[in-house]
């Protein structure tokens, strides 16, 4: 394995039938962060299933993996898919459901005798979650040129390992990434099959939906610095406490987000020295906002922040912010959004969404559209995601339609 507590590729990671690939024994999540062990695992598990279809495997410049049926050069692709790496103790279906969903569909098709008249490629996105790096969605963000190769070089984990040494200690070369204009113009279409990351189809009965927009999100870092002292023989007077600040922070950003109708998560923090009897001289706390529309994710942000170096100068501590992912509202084209629904029978809901995708990134390059499968809980981010094995079918069975009409005679 690499960098983490994969298994030697001498045989198959997974062993017998199951498949829990980067699973934590002690929280029953996932834990598949790019370019570890359990990210190599997942990838031998892609290629050996697109070998076994007899399609045409590679990897990209960017680590993004593609299996081709037809000829890539011929252009108008239709391309499926989605990402296989986790957040923290992830949920089995984030990801991974559009994965397997793709290559079901595809057995499905040739099921169904279907003749194809255009490219198809099933991919797996490297690094969507960004769980590791801090950036969401870098596969796909350095393949659109989002991301360009010098600020990806600046990305470090939390052991301080850089992107590029991750890649190279993963055996991907990190010389080449970036903007790849040929790939791109492949692509005809991209189509996302997602797990709902909420509740919609479960409050409207259906087991599949069609996304029309990602709400603009993002994530800010924000360092509180104060001064190490003891903690039990330190005055509360004299105290420059960065945790008060932190949590009076987290408090601001609650009341932000219901004054807007958004959503800000401060959801992992880091603490120095991170003792019990020591007052901290630095808290670190990321912050996820998220809202409908950029005026209002706009008004949060900054709501948070004055009331964080409001907070700051009372308590005597210094505060700096740093925007680590940002993106802006995705509107699914509207013609390829409508063509899913038609091929779907014109009954399938159209809903919106506040987690950022693939699809989401290459939105700007590319004609892109999202299926979502019913989640009947909504929950997600956590090992108990879940979804019906009777919806994830319909789910294989909606994208086999959208497949056969977009790409099939
Ligand atoms: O955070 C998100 O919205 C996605 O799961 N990367
Ligand atoms: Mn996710
Ligand atoms: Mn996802």
């Amino acid at each position: 394995g690499v960098g983490g507590r994969g298994v030697p590729h001498s045989s198959p990671p997974w062993g017998g039938a199951g498949r829990p690939l980067g699973r934590s024994a002690a929280s029953g999540g996932y834990r598949r962060y790019a370019w570890t062990g359990a990210d190599a695992d997942c990838r031998l598990w892609f290629r050996m299933q697109a070998e076994a279809r007899r399609l045409d495997v590679e990897t990209d410049r960017n680590g993004n993996q593609w299996a081709w049926l037809g000829d890539p050069t011929a252009g108008d692709a239709v391309v499926t898919g989605s990402h296989l790496d986790s957040v923290p103790d992830g949920g089995a279906f984030d990801g991974p459901l559009g994965v397997v969903s793709a290559f079901a569909a595809l057995d499905e098709l040739r099921a169904r005798g279907a003749s194809f008249r255009r490219p198809l490629a099933i991919v797996n996105f490297g690094d969507e979650e960004g769980a590791r790096f801090g950036l969401a969605c870098v596969g796909s963000r350095l393949t659109s040129g989002q991301l360009t190769k010098e600020k990806a070089y600046e990305l470090r984990d939390a052991d301080g390992i850089t992107l590029p040494q991750a890649m190279e200690a993963a055996g991907h070369d990190p010389e080449t990434i970036g903007e790849d204009r040929e790939r791109l113009d492949r692509i005809g279409a991209f189509v996302e099959l997602h797990v709902e990351q909420g509740r919609a189809l479960d409050l409207s009965g259906d087991a599949v939906g069609v996304a029309s927009a990602i709400w603009p999100h993002g994530r800010w870092r924000y360092d509180f610095h104060g001064e190490a002292n003891h903690a039990g023989t330190t005055r509360l007077v004299d105290r420059r406490d960065p945790m008060l600040t932190y949590a009076e922070t987290v408090l601001a950003a609650r009341r932000e987000a219901e004054l807007a109708g958004a959503v800000a998560t401060f959801g992992k923090i880091s603490v120095e020295p991170n003792g019990v009897n020591a007052i901290p001289s630095l808290v670190r706390g990321w912050l996820d906002a998220r809202a409908a529309d950029q005026d209002a994710l706009d008004a949060v942000i900054a709501g948070i922040e004055t009331a964080a170096r409001d907070k700051a100068a009372a308590h005597g501590v210094d505060l700096a912010v740093v925007r680590e992912s940002f993106t802006p509202v995705v509107e699914f084209r509207h013609a390829l959004r409508d063509e899913l629904v038609r091929l779907l029978g014109g009954k399938a809901p159209v809903l919106g969404t506040g987690a950022g995708h693939d699809a989401g990134i290459l939105s700007a390059s590319v004609p892109t559209a999202m299926l979502f499968v019913r989640n009947p809980t909504g929950v997600s981010h956590s090992p108990a995601e879940f979804a019906a094995e009777d919806d994830c079918v319909a789910g294989v069975l909606a994208l086999a339609d959208v497949l056969e009409g977009l790409a099939c005679h």
